[in-house]
């Protein structure tokens, strides 16, 4: 299909570009010096986008593209895509979701450990050469404690599987009561934070969640509870989180998404109780591998048979 015209928004990993590129007539976005002339001249002839996740794709970039048929996006989140405005220009958007759940899981239970357990403090302490009495016991343990898990989809609930072999005790807060399971529900993630001991969040971005873990959700969650992000930074109100994280209304989180990426806020930067991951949640070379190719297969599907093999829900295939 080398007649195809592809525009590739964001750099992507080596084999995606190789493999496009030996499909398509490839154009790398980052890598064209005067956008507005190239669009204007160009975008015409573009009929697929391949995403990654960084580059903002909105109703009037969407509208650049007239003849636009499918935005791939590389990774499960695709909160950076207005999907509603692609569906209105009957566009398809794709994304990854299912090959990156179960190493997202296991990242998130790592992440809260060593939260919990400040495991990376401990790890310094000794790299800083200071064990020569025991290290100080840790205040957090998840012996006991109540896991409340707001977005349990298909990620929340691989985390929730791990949780429970673990003996924690689960719940969780979708806008839909889950009738598959029988972990408890609760209606509010306000009710999921008074009633947790640690909270993990992996709803996805958007208007919908933004900000929606405020002061008074991490008030509800308490003095001794910790907050665990492995979804979107957007959905928690950083500067509220670093002020509970000062003045002791939570006593710890662990987060590997932030607001404004790759920025990390200078104040948590210097927080020794709080753990920080340069969002690697899916980032072995096994699973970016599995979303690069379930993204490639995704536009090869669509321009050879017409048919995406995972459209999101606001572009169902078949359409209605
Ligand atoms: O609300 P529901 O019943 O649609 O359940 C979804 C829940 N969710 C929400 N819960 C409360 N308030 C909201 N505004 C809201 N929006 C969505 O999050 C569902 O149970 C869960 C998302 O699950 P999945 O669609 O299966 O996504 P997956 O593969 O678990 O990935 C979750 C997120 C991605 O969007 C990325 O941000 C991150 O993990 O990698």
């Amino acid at each position: 299909m080398p007649d195809i015209e592809l525009l590739m928004t964001d750099r992507q990993p080596a084999q995606v570009q190789e493999e496009l590129s030996r499909r398509f007539r490839l154009h790398r976005y980052w890598e064209i010096e005067d956008h507005g002339q190239w669009l204007e001249s160009y975008g015409a002839n573009i009929r697929g986008l391949a995403c990654g996740g960084h580059t903002p794709i909105d109703g009037p970039f969407i509208r650049r593209f007239p003849n636009l048929e499918i935005i791939a996006n590389f990774g499960v989140g695709y909160d950076n895509i207005d999907a509603s405005a692609a569906a209105a220009e009957k566009v398809v958007v794709t994304n990854t979701p299912d090959v990156l759940t179960e190493e997202v899981a296991d990242t998130a239970i790592g992440l809260m450990i060593m939260t919990v357990r400040e495991l990376s403090a401990a790890e310094r302490w000794l790299r800083a050469g200071n064990w020569k009495s025991a290290y100080p016991l840790s205040p957090g343990t998840l012996r006991n404690k109540r896991l409340g898990i707001f977005g349990l989809g298909r990620i929340g609930e691989a985390i929730a599987r791990r949780a429970e072999a673990m003996g924690m005790d689960i719940a969780y807060h979708n806008r839909t009561r889950r009738t598959d399971i029988s972990y408890a529900y609760c209606p509010s993630l306000l009710a999921l934070a008074e009633q947790s001991d640690i909270l993990m969040c992996v709803a996805p971005g958007g208007p919908a969640t933004h900000h929606i873990i405020d002061a008074t959700i991490l008030r509800a969650l308490g003095s001794d509870g910790v907050l665990i992000n492995i979804g979107r930074g957007s959905t928690v109100d950083e500067t509220a989180l670093i002020e509970a994280l000062r003045n002791g209304t939570i006593r710890s989180a662990g987060l590997d998404v932030f607001e404004n990426e790759p920025h990390v806020p200078e104040e948590l930067m210097v927080m020794d109780h709080v753990v920080l991951l340069p969002h690697v949640g899916s980032a072995s070379v096994h699973t970016r591998n599995a979303m690069g190719q379930l993204k490639v297969d995704n536009l090869v599907n669509w321009f050879e048979n017409g048919a995406p093999l995972t459209p999101v829900p606001e572009t169902p295939w078949p359409r209605d």
